[in-house]
């Protein structure tokens, strides 16, 4: 008996959604995130970026790491300074690093080396809409993708934008594993409801780990 439920705080369940995503729910301690991502905030701020087009986008973003994804006129690409503030992005804590390469490991992915994590803050009506990550170096590295405070539902595509999504409903602590074939798939994320978390308020935060350089 005893044995039992300790062996299965230590295993959580993991739950392929498809041949490379696998779905860890309740894997992380939200406030150690929700906590880490307000003192790095204070150093690189929360900013709507530009797209290449010219448009603002709606979903604020920071990130941690030894570059940080940005985007402005010039294209999306990866910098090793933050632009606002002309210095290097705040440092991946060492817990943050060991938790995207536990999961990356239940996964499957055994020499998994995330050097940045960008961090998507949105707000209620935010949406993302569909993409697929190509900036990074290496596809065989997964990314990791972390969720806190309001849930969302994640659309997961196929290698072509059209057809049916997969709905995967994202909440508080899960994370998601994104590697192998499904790396290069597209996926959004829908239209965030007006809702209120007793951690993050009326937001949700994502965090994706990767491997960038
Ligand atoms: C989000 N995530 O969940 C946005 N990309 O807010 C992503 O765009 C994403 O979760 C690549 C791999 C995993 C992801
Ligand atoms: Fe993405």
């Amino acid at each position: 008996m005893m044995q039992n439920d300790l062996f299965s705080k230590s295993e959580p369940k993991i739950e392929a959604l498809c041949d490379g995503v696998y779905l860890l729910r309740q894997f992380i301690e939200p406030e150690l995130f929700y906590n880490q991502i307000m003192k790095m905030a204070k150093i690189s701020p929360f900013r709507r970026m530009m797209t290449p087009g010219g448009k603002i986008m709606n979903i604020a973003i920071t990130n941690s790491g030894d570059v940080g994804w940005y985007s402005d006129r010039k294209g999306y690409r990866y910098l090793p300074l933050d632009p606002l503030n002309a210095k290097p992005w705040p440092p991946l804590a060492d817990f943050m690093i060991k938790a995207a390469k536990q999961a990356a490991q239940k996964a499957g992915f055994k020499n998994y080396n995330p050097d940045t994590c960008l961090i998507n803050c949105y707000q209620t009506g935010d949406r993302l809409t569909p993409h697929q990550d190509k900036n990074e170096q290496d596809f065989s590295q997964p990314i990791v993708s972390m969720s806190l405070g309001l849930s969302a539902i994640f659309q997961l595509y196929e290698e072509v934008r059209g057809g049916k999504p997969k709905n995967i409903l994202l909440d508080n602590g899960d994370v998601l594993v994104f590697g192998g074939p499904a790396r290069r798939y597209f996926h959004a994320v829908k239209k965030l409801e007006k809702d209120n978390h007793t951690l993050t308020g009326s937001k949700r935060y994502n965090l994706t780990f990767r491997k960038a350089l």
